[in-house]
């Protein structure tokens, strides 16, 4: 199948870096169907200011990812001026992710290590888009949403975070109870250890300037991605905006166990402990000094 010119926004006009198309890792190629017919570029008054990649990292998520594709807003997002481009990064699924996706016009990356953070960190050198955008697979998070988190961005925003507790969007059911007040504890440990306000550090649902993405120092290699994305900006100062967002039901099976929340607990209490903040802020005074016997300096 060879994805024919424009159809994810990117016009040969435009001054835009080339992108990306070369695959990590690789694994036995799935039957491929045709693409759902797209949005051609030429309909689209406004030029293309921004190039935008939108990142599913995916684990067995063939009911999910066709939703969340299809739930993409093309048309508004070339109204914005966006050219983008949708990458699925497999968690070497054994079921028929790789294939819908590819049937949905998605570039398929296939990590070569495990874990949702690990495969996030592993796409990120070939990142070439101004714009950077991560939703889960699972029908969760709204992919309708992300033209409004790619709007909040700007220099004195340059990491917008989803939030599903600003306001109440969740569907009944979407999330446990016990998941709930998980979540909201975490959030408030975020913001104690980092001193920096977060309302839901678990969120899936994140939107970045690239240059910035690619400035933190990432190692998570699971579920605790977002709590690690949290707290490399917050010790380098990067602001990070929230917007409220619905949360839904997932489809498919769950890959997040009670032992993982644990884990993102865990930690955000070892990188705080073991990182100091950067930048201008040093030399304040830091309420967990005392606490892990550091200072702020270095
Ligand atoms: N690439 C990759 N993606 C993964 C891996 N594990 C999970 N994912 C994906 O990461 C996203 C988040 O995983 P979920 O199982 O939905 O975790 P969660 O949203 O915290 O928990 P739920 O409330 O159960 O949905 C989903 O899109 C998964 O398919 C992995 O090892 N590699
Ligand atoms: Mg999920």
């Amino acid at each position: 199948m060879g994805r024919r010119g424009g159809e994810w926004g990117y016009r040969e006009t435009e001054p835009s870096p080339p992108i990306f198309t070369d695959r990590i890792g690789s694994l036995p190629a799935e039957p491929q169907a045709e693409p759902i017919p797209a949005l051609s570029g030429r309909e689209i008054g406004n030029p293309i200011r921004s190039t935008l990649s939108i990142l599913l990292p995916a684990l067995n998520e063939e009911q999910g990812i066709e939703r969340v594709i299809q739930a993409i807003p093309r048309r508004q997002l070339e109204l914005q001026g966006l050219a983008y481009r949708v990458y699925l990064l497999d968690g070497k699924s054994t079921d028929r992710t790789r294939a819908v996706a590819r049937r949905m016009g998605a570039e398929v990356v296939v990590q070569t290590g495990n874990g949702k953070g690990a495969a996030f960190r592993e796409f990120l050198p070939q990142l070439k888009a101004d714009i950077t955008v991560i939703l889960d697979s699972d029908g969760t998070y709204p992919p309708e949403m992300i033209p409004q988190l790619v709007a909040a961005l700007g220099e004195r925003s340059p990491v917008v975070l989803g939030s599903r507790f600003r306001e109440s969007w969740m569907d009944d059911g979407a999330m446990s109870l016990v998941n709930q007040v998980g979540n909201r504890l975490l959030s408030s440990f975020a913001s104690f250890l980092f001193r920096t306000p977060v309302s839901d550090v678990c969120s899936g649902m994140w939107a970045f300037r690239s240059d910035r993405l690619k400035s933190l120092d990432l190692t998570a290699e699971r579920f605790e991605l977002e709590v690690d994305i949290f707290a490399e900006c917050a010790l380098r100062h990067i602001p990070i905006a929230e917007i409220a967002i619905p949360y839904r039901k997932r489809v498919g099976e769950r890959k997040l166990r009670l032992r993982d929340g644990l884990r993102i607990g865990l930690v955000l209490l070892k990188k705080r402990i073991r990182s100091p903040f950067h930048g201008p802020e040093n030399g304040r005074m830091d309420p967990l000094a005392p606490m892990i016997g550091f200072g702020q300096g270095g």
